[in-house]
């Protein structure tokens, strides 16, 4: 393939890769570090990512350096829903062999780091042995299902889940190889299927090649946008009616990833395409996902994505693909949109007479440093609550079916390990997030996750001195611009695009329905509060009402008015 046949070299791999076996198993048995190159590709539909700590790196004073190879382990929790002997045998695992820190994702997944070769079997067949997968956390397939994570016992938050639950089983790959490599006991062959894995070897959805690239489904409510469903390949808007969901608005080719020399690329949100009603909506996906089979570009993965279909073709001439799988014809969307959104932080009663809790986890990393225990706190909180666990798409965590009597105790324990309780967390904090970035992703340009929070301490002093603090707006950053914590569509991105310097974006919204635009290039990092506040002065003195959001605002107002602004203000 490849240069011949006009398409990507990864296409290659996956061709010869006798649907995802390559020869992994082999490779596991040799004493090497790290995996051949087709393998380390193929790897990542199993879920892991072969990387290295970029700051262990040494010298080789041959101008090269050596690197220390680890692996990255992505666990897919279709809608973030586990159980408390799953979340602690992550925490054993990334104390046992991973970097001793446990990073919630911004979909709702986990991800171990600092796994290294000899012991990645070990921690793929922990995780199946929990009844969890990392089959298609990563790859060319669709990945980690995203739903609404509230636990409230009405019928339209439990047919979320179950739709989510669903479709992560339908379109979950029917590979031998996952099950062969990971799942089955090499020694006693004896093992229990689970994770989605079939024993068939054909793939009657993706077919050989899989998909072009990356897929994300969400499944969502117009009144709480939590899963930012227009920023996926694939989004099931819920229609409700008389308390129940009776349909799905269906949205197509949201995706956020760019590469800013390329002018081909672009962040997109996705488009409304048609309604479906509740028992069709698994088939709709399906067709979907075949129609981006059929005609995703399989020569350039910068412009694989469905969102370069939708661009291209247009949304209409797309849903005719989806019908001619389907076989019959959908009908319009409702007008049913996104209005609101609910970050789930807090105590609530979920319906039932027991309580959820909604903690902020802080860029979603758990760890253990002395003046905050995460780790301890969260294995505390299993051992003496046993509460029901749901990860958030901001990549924090929902306790569940907590007892009232025992909502005083989840406090003192988080209390007594350092961890701030949600109501004292400002709004700006709570509503950022940020992506990985250095040491572990080799696409980082920049700091993102570990510089945050001191960005956070400048900020949240800044909106208090402005009389601010009870704001609600989102402040996302990445360490380069492939959107993992979904910047575009934030009041605030901040996308990483040169040695400590960020692209600096206005004018999206807490909603997730617009997309920012960029305000400011190359900004450095301690620039950042110093450039916001005058647009914050402005802000407060000619918000339209105080029902104008800070995006909204800045969104009205347009750049030019902004940057002027910010010189009448830069000294106020
Ligand atoms: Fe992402 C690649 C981390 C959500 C767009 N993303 C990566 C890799 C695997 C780097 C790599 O390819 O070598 C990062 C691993 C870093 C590490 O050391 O762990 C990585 N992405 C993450 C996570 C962990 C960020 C986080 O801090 O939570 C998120 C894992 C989600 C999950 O559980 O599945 C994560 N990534 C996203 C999102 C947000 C979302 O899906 O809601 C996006 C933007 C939406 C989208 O897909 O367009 C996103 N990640 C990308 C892209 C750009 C894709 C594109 O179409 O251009 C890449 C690069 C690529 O695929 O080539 C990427
Ligand atoms: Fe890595 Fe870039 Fe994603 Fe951040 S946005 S995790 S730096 S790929």
């Amino acid at each position: 393939m490849s240069e011949e046949s006009g398409l990507s070299a990864v296409e290659a791999v996956k061709d010869k890769s006798n649907y995802l076996f390559g020869t992994i198993r082999e490779d596991l048995r040799e004493g090497t570090a790290s995996f051949v190159k087709e393998n380390a590709q193929l790897l990542k539909f199993h879920g892991t990512y072969q990387q290295d700590d970029r700051e262990a790196r040494t010298s080789t004073g041959e101008g090269k350096s050596l690197k220390e190879i680890s692996f990255m382990v992505r666990t897919r929790i279709p809608g973030g829903k586990m159980n408390v002997a799953q979340l602690l045998a992550h925490l054993d695992m990334c104390d046992e062999i991973g970097n001793a820190t446990l990073k919630i994702t911004t979909r709702q997944a986990l991800q171990l780091h600092g796994i290294v070769k000899s012991d990645l079997w070990k921690c793929i067949h922990r995780i199946n042995e929990i009844q969890l997968s990392t089959l298609a956390a990563c790859g060319d397939v669709n990945r980690n299902v995203m739903c609404c994570p509230a636990p409230y016992k009405d019928p339209i938050h439990i047919t979320l889940q179950k739709l989510t639950d669903d479709l992560a089983q339908h379109l979950a790959p029917r590979t031998k190889a996952y099950y062969e490599i990971w799942v089955k006991d090499p020694d006693s062959g004896d093992s229990q299927l689970v994770g989605g894995a079939t024993e068939e070897d054909v793939e009657p959805i993706y077919g050989k090649h899989y998909l072009p690239r990356k897929f994300k489904i969400a499944v969502g409510l117009p009144e709480d946008n939590c899963v930012d469903i227009y920023t996926n390949d694939l989004g099931f808007l819920a229609i409700v009616r008389d308390g129940k969901v009776v349909g799905y608005n269906v949205l197509v080719g949201g995706g956020l990833g760019t590469t800013p020399a390329n002018k081909k690329t672009f962040p997109a949100l996705a488009k409304r395409m048609a309604y479906c009603t509740a028992d069709q909506a698994v088939a709709v996906a399906e067709a979907v996902v075949k129609a981006q089979r059929d005609h995703g570009n399989r020569a350039d993965r910068k412009i694989a994505r469905l969102k370069y279909v939708i661009a291209s073709k247009g949304v209409e001439w797309f849903r005719e693909r989806v019908e001619e799988h389907l076989g019959y014809k959908l009908t319009d969307c409702l007008p049913d949109d996104v209005h609101d959104f609910d970050d789930h932080i807090g105590w609530f009663e979920q319906g039932d007479g027991l309580w959820f809790y909604g903690l902020n986890v802080e860029n979603g990393r758990l760890f253990d440093r002395e003046e905050r225990r995460w780790k301890t706190a969260f294995r505390e909180i299993c051992h003496e609550l046993n509460p029901g666990i749901r990860l958030t798409p901001h990549q924090s965590i929902l306790f569940t079916d907590i007892k009232p009597e025992h909502r005083a105790t989840l406090e003192s324990i988080l209390k007594r390990n350092g961890i701030p309780l949600s109501a004292e967390i400002s709004n700006v904090r709570r509503w950022s997030m940020a992506c990985v970035a250095l040491p572990t992703c080799s696409l980082a340009i920049t700091e993102s996750e570990r510089v945050l929070p001191s960005v956070m301490d400048q900020l949240e002093k800044e909106i208090a001195r402005l009389g601010l603090s009870s704001e609600r707006f989102t402040v996302r950053m990445t360490g380069c611009p492939n959107g993992c914590a979904r910047p575009y569509n934030a009041d605030v991105g901040l996308v990483g695009k040169a040695k400590g310097r960020y692209t600096l974006y206005l004018g999206g919204t807490l909603l997730g329905t617009r997309l920012g635009t960029i305000y400011k290039d190359l900004v450095p990092l301690e620039q950042i509060t110093p450039t916001l506040s005058p647009i914050l002065i402005a802000f407060k003195q000619h918000r339209a009402s105080t029902n104008e959001t800070f995006g909204d605002f800045c969104h009205r107002a347009g750049k030019e008015q902004l940057e002027k602004w910010s010189v009448e203000y830069a000294t106020v």
